[in-house]
């Protein structure tokens, strides 16, 4: 069978008759794309019917050729609008599927907090820091020495005795203050010396509402020449006033510690009683020997109190236990 210039003209214009229709009923990109290979690939429609040009006069030719050219580019047009067409609803759908909702409610991030013993902490260190205080620290593992003999505390002190004190088999212990912090830091300073010493300290008491076996203490030192006990009453009334409020009432009762002497209690007006807060003292010069400080030259003054109480007065927690439970329930109110 022979093949004619009519039949190559009829053949392409039905092929761009039919492309028409197909083109325009494809629904995605892939399709598309196969459609183009399918009539201008290498191999597709077009090639295929051009193939039978070698077939056609020399006269008919360039004719042919004109007409391939045009269907071609109707082919190609054909396709690139398709193709702009559904890529823009592609872009359009993506939009409409990624829509936010403004309105919907948000997924709340849980952020945590300071504990409240350490929030206490801080702002209690916050306030010896602006009095001109450095922050001190020392071991939780201490020697009789640092937490017994250099602080005057006798041999037969109660305080020595198995049943107050954490003992390992060695002899050392778990600090029952945080005055060996103090200590440790005369024996490397000279004065004048200014230190607030917080720390976790250990006594072998009943666990009960107001007593637990590890609690916090913070503690106070001052040493230089011409240091007086107005100087330590000074200082604890601003202290305290910082954290209960300005002109709290405050009284000094005379006391006992084996390593301050003259000693002294101390109470603030709390809801309408006495309620004591913290221990103080002038250091006693046998402390200050110690640590190599000349008592005839150096006067000191120091306090100490705990943490725990001072949290459960401010914030009227009744039981100390709740301040290491973990309950979010209570920790989230501070
Ligand atoms: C207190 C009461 C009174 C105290 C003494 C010292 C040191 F190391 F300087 F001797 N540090 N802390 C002291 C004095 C602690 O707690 C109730």
């Amino acid at each position: 069978m022979t093949t004619t210039f009519e039949q190559i003209e009829a053949e392409l214009t039905t092929l761009s008759r039919d492309a028409q229709s197909i083109v325009s009923q494809t629904k995605t990109l892939d399709e598309l794309e196969r459609l183009r290979v399918f009539y201008l690939g290498k191999k597709g429609q077009l090639s295929q019917i051009l193939r039978n040009m070698g077939k056609i006069s020399n006269e008919d030719r360039p004719h042919i050729g004109q007409t391939a050219n045009d269907v071609k580019d109707t082919l190609e047009s054909l396709l690139n609008q398709r193709l702009e067409h559904l890529q823009s609803q592609q872009i359009e759908s993506q939009l409409l599927a990624e829509t936010l909702d403004v309105t919907m409610p948000g997924v709340s991030r849980p952020l945590g907090h300071i504990h409240p013993l350490n929030q206490m902490i801080d702002r209690i260190l916050d306030i010896f820091v602006g009095l001109g205080y450095s922050v001190a620290s020392g071991p939780q593992v201490e020697t009789d020495y640092y937490n017994f003999a250099a602080l005057n505390i006798p041999e037969d002190h109660p305080a020595r005795d198995m049943q107050d004190t954490f003992f390992f088999s060695d002899g050392r212990l778990l600090r029952t203050h945080t005055s060996p912090v103090q200590i440790r830091y005369m024996e490397k300073h000279q004065p004048p010396i200014r230190i607030v010493a917080p720390g976790r300290v250990y006594r072998r008491d009943t666990v009960d509402a107001t007593h637990s076996a590890v609690f916090h203490q913070v503690e106070i030192l001052l040493v230089d020449q011409g240091v007086t006990f107005a100087d330590l009453r000074g200082t604890i009334k601003v202290f305290l006033s910082e954290i209960f409020g300005s002109d709290l009432p405050v009284r000094f009762r005379a006391s006992y510690f084996p390593f301050t002497e003259p000693s002294a209690e101390v109470d603030i007006e709390w809801k309408g009683e006495w309620l004591e807060v913290l221990g103080c003292g002038m250091v006693d010069p046998s402390v200050l020997e110690a640590v190599g400080y000349d008592p005839e030259i150096y006067t000191g003054f120091a306090a100490g109190f705990g943490v725990e109480r001072f949290a459960m007065v401010l914030h009227q927690i009744d039981d100390i236990r709740r301040l290491y439970n973990s309950d979010l329930r209570f920790l989230r109110q501070f």
